[in-house]
């Protein structure tokens, strides 16, 4: 019988699912582990198959979690204590904003935890399950592996977890079993990565009483938040809003589950005849693009998104995740009780509650009827989004209001925009994407540096899934400082990542909340330009722009728009500039963390 050591089997699961690089860290506990990620590329061709190698634990954290949100599963691979513990930021960042992930852990054999051996990594007391019931806290589920026997099952119960709930997971892989072989046939059947089927009769109960409320509807809005795309419903929404024709509004953190019809590279800036036929483009057909009214942040939105969305008589909200930094501090102000939330793992139609009646499958049933219930709406045009600056001469400094409004035209279809806690995740708010957009930010764990990762990771799956696709990263000089190393690992791949550091002399954000002049918000300011050759890139581009002019020049630069090379972009802002619904933002935060 044909058999595969089980750190083969482990990693040719994860290949059957497009992971293809395993982030981490290597250490004593895991390194006859790693060289199975080796055996497998040699199984598949040349680059197949790859240990990416970070810098440290915390940034293989923040990667996997960023190339999951490109490919749906991220692997990273930690040592026992001391690797795990540094990743565990990151691994809680993923279980709060929904990202399926392997978190895979060398321990000590299984003879040294019977021994209880004062091994190095351990806290001296014998306790080999201290981590391990750390880590629990933050994972869908988790398995310590101690026989061979039932370990293939064990992880692919794990991976399925991650996968299907898109949580991370916890595997502690014992040095020992690694090396010990299970039958190869078992990797014949793939794992079952279906949902459980929603019961039928909650389910016809639901979408019976959802269709009563479209049929009733005269302003109905569609809010798509961030679980619709982490639990895979794009598809869905997209359906959804194509049939009903409903406006169609998402949060910050639902930005890229919806086409936005933005313009793909075509620069308005100057050209009003270019504006009208984007307009005359944008507003015609009956796709979903054609339906995006813009962003709602309760009091933080524009007036025009906030006037729809407050005076809607229905609201299908798809995947809420209600953070501060999400709903404005939570000032959703809606007029009307006719919400129906739709979620992961229940529905929600007005007070009731349906447990267990899935998004997904429940949005599919509704999509087979609604365009019935939805004939007699009247379809009305969206409000109109500005989307070009208003003229300016070439030697005016930059400002972040010209900047988030200037890069929606650079921005082309098939991007993965990428933005940091700060300046740059609420700015981002502003600009208006192309339709097929990623976009990845962290506005409810909100750790700095966690970008700088995430675009490494976003940045490997797009390699790997089409190189011609752009990462594009916008980071604040201070978040920068936290995880710059990882960098190198970019550099080390031949990826082409767009690097912007918005450098604006320290922590704008934390000043705008507390202690505008304090110290504390100060930063060591670094030579940003010359961080690509510190790290041994060889073909790169480092520029520095202050002005429209510069701006102007460089992203009207066909070259600079094509992903050849790495490139870091120091975008000089004035210290205490701020897109204006950070300002307000700031604002309601400062004095809820003054209150009693
Ligand atoms: C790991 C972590 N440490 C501290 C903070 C608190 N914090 C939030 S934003 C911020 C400053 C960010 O500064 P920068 O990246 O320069 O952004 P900008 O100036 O554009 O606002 C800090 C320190 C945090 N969110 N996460
Ligand atoms: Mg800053």
């Amino acid at each position: 019988m044909a058999e595969v050591s089980l750190g083969k089997y482990l990693f040719e699961r994860l290949y059957q699912l497009q992971v293809q690089t395993i982030f981490g860290v290597p250490g004593d506990f895991n390194l006859s582990l790693l060289d199975k990620v080796y055996e497998v590329e040699a199984d598949h061709g040349e680059g197949s198959f790859r240990w990416a190698g970070n810098a440290n634990e915390l940034n293989a954290s923040y990667a996997a979690d960023g190339y999951s949100r490109v490919k749906r599963l991220g692997c990273l691979v930690t040592t026992f204590g001391v690797g795990e513990l540094s990743a565990l930021n990151g691994i809680a960042g993923s279980y709060a904003e929904h990202v399926g992930l392997l978190h895979v852990v060398g321990v000590p054999s299984i003879s040294s935890q019977a021994k209880q051996l004062l091994l190095h990594h351990t806290l001296g007391n014998g306790d080999f399950t201290v981590f391990h019931r750390m880590s629990n806290n933050i994972s869908q589920t988790t398995a310590f592996i101690s026989d061979i026997n039932s370990a293939p099952a064990e992880i692919d119960r794990c991976i399925r977890e991650a996968y299907v709930k898109q949580r991370p997971v916890y595997v502690g892989l014992p040095a020992n079993l690694v090396d010990l072989n299970v039958p190869a046939s078992l990797l014949d059947k793939p794992i079952d990565l279906s949902l459980e089927k929603n019961d039928p009769e909650a389910q016809d109960e639901v979408i019976d009483s959802i269709l009563e409320l479209v049929r009733k509807a005269v302003n109905p809005v569609i809010l798509v938040d961030a679980c619709a795309s982490r639990h895979d419903c794009k598809a869905e929404v997209t359906h959804l809003i194509e049939q009903t024709q409903f406006p169609v509004f998402v949060t910050p953190m639902g930005k890229g589950t919806v086409d936005e019809g933005g313009v793909d590279g075509e620069l308005l800036a100057d050209d009003p005849q270019l504006i009208a036929k984007v307009a005359a483009r944008l507003s015609a057909g009956k796709n979903a693009a054609s339906r995006f009214t813009g962003v709602y942040v309760g009091t933080l939105s524009k007036p025009e998104v906030k006037q729809v969305v407050e005076s809607a008589d229905l609201i299908l909200s798809v995947g809420a995740l209600l953070s501060d930094f999400n709903t404005g501090s939570f000032s959703y102000s809606y007029r009307t009780k006719n919400i129906v939330e739709f979620h992961s793992d229940y529905t929600k139609i007005r007070q009731a509650t349906f447990p267990g009646v899935q998004m997904k499958e429940a949005l599919q049933e509704l999509n087979k009827r609604v365009s019935h219930a939805a004939a007699n709406y009247e379809v009305r045009p969206v409000p109109k989004i500005k989307m070009a600056n208003t003229p300016a001469t070439r030697d005016v400094k930059l400002t972040q209001e010209w900047l988030w409004t200037r890069v929606s035209s650079w921005f082309r279809e098939g991007d993965t925009i990428i933005t940091e806690t700060g300046t740059s995740s609420f700015g981002i708010v502003q600009s208006r994407f192309p339709n097929n957009t990623i976009g990845i930010s962290q506005v409810l764990w909100g750790s700095i540096g966690y970008s700088v990762g995430a675009t490494l990771g976003a940045a490997m799956a797009n390699q790997e899934i089409n190189p011609n696709r752009r990462t594009i990263l916008f980071v604040g000089d201070g978040s920068l400082q936290l995880t710059v190393q990882e960098i190198s690992t970019m550099i080390r791949w031949n990826t082409t990542p767009y690097l912007f550091v918005l450098n604006n002399d320290g922590y704008t954000i934390e000043r705008l909340i507390h202690g505008v002049n304090a110290t504390y918000n100060d930063i060591q300011p670094w030579q940003n330009l010359a961080i690509l050759p510190t790290f041994s890139a060889k073909n790169y581009d480092a520029v520095r722009i202050s002005t429209i002019g510069e701006a102007e020049d460089l992203l009207r630069d066909k070259n600079f728009g094509k992903n050849s090379k790495i490139r870091l972009i120091e975008v000089m802002l004035p210290r205490l500039d701020a897109p204006s619904n950070l300002a307000k933002q700031a604002a309601i935060t400062a004095a809820t963390n003054a209150q009693g």
